[in-house]
C-alpha cells in the first residue's frame, strides 16, 4: 500500500546542487502543505523537465500530485489545499488579502529582486537548464542575464523601497495572519526564501521587523524552512 507521502507528491524546482530550492513559488505550496499537516515527498525538478510534469496541463512548478489529482499554480494549490483538506484554514477568512498579497509579489517584487539577484543567483541554475534560462531571459527582459546583473543596486534599493508598506505592517501585528501565519505569510516567505537561497545579502538588517518575522517562519513546522541551505552553504 502507498504511504501518503508516495500518495501526494510535489514537484519542486532545484539548481544543479539538488539542495538549492530556489524557487518562491515552490516554497509557498511547501509550506501550505505542512500548514495543514501534510506529509509529501519532494520531486526535485529541473526546468526543462517539461514532460515529468506533462499530466499538469503546464510548463512551471510548484505541481502537487495528490493521488490521482495534478495540480498546477502556486495559487491553484492553495485554494485546492483549502477546499479539500478545510482543516488548518490557510486564509484566515481572508481570501482576498491573500490574493492581493500574490499579485503584489508576482508582479511588483518578483520582478526587482529578479534584478537584484540574478548575477548571484545564475551560477546554481541546474547544468542542463542554463541555455533554457538564458533564453528564456534575454525573450522576457530584452536583456541578458549578464547585462541585468551587471547593475543590481537600483533594483535593490527599488526592493526596499517597495517592503516599506510590509515592513510598517509588520510593526504593528506579528504576522499577515495576525497572531499566527497564513498563506499571505507563506506567499511573501516563499519570496525571501528564494533571496536566501540565491544570494548573499538580505533586503533588511537584523534589528529590522522583517527580520524577526522571516525568523519566526524560518523556524515554524520544525524549522522547515531554517534546514533549507542558505547561499553561503550551497
Ligand atoms: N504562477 C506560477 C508561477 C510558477 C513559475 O513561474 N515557476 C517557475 C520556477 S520559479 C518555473 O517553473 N519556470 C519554468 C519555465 O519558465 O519554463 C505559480 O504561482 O506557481
Amino acid at each position: 500500500m502507498n504511504t501518503p507521502e508516495q500518495k501526494r507528491r510535489l514537484f519542486e524546482v532545484v539548481g544543479e546542487n539538488p539542495q538549492a530550492h530556489l524557487s518562491p513559488y515552490c516554497w509557498r505550496s511547501r509550506m501550505a502543505l505542512a500548514h495543514k499537516r501534510l506529509t509529501f515527498a519532494s520531486e526535485p525538478w529541473h526546468i526543462t523537465e517539461k514532460q515529468r510534469i506533462e499530466r499538469s496541463g503546464g510548463v512551471t512548478a510548484p505541481v502537487l500530485v495528490d493521488g490521482g489529482m495534478w495540480v498546477r499554480d502556486s495559487w491553484q494549490i492553495a485554494c485546492y489545499l483549502e477546499k479539500t483538506y478545510p482543516d488548518f484554514p490557510l486564509f484566515g477568512g481572508a481570501v482576498a488579502q491573500a490574493l492581493f498579497c500574490n499579485k503584489w509579489a508576482d508582479n511588483t517584487l518578483h520582478p526587482l529582486i529578479f534584478r537584484a539577484v540574478i548575477a548571484e543567483q545564475f551560477p546554481l541554475t541546474a547544468r542542463c537548464d542554463k541555455i533554457y534560462y538564458e533564453e528564456r531571459t534575454q525573450r522576457k527582459f530584452k536583456k541578458s542575464v549578464e547585462e541585468i546583473g551587471a547593475d543590481p543596486k537600483p533594483a535593490r534599493q527599488a526592493v526596499v523601497q517597495a517592503l516599506g508598506p510590509l515592513e510598517d505592517t509588520l510593526a504593528e501585528v506579528s504576522f499577515l495572519g495576525g497572531g499566527t501565519p497564513d498563506y499571505s505569510d507563506y506567499i511573501l516567505f516563499g519570496t525571501f526564501q528564494w533571496v536566501r537561497v540565491v544570494s548573499h545579502r538580505p533586503f533588511w538588517s537584523s534589528d529590522s521587523v522583517l527580520h524577526r518575522w522571516f525568523e519566526a517562519l524560518l523556524d515554524a513546522f520544525d524549522g522547515m524552512g531554517r534546514a533549507q541551505p542558505p547561499r553561503s552553504e550551497l
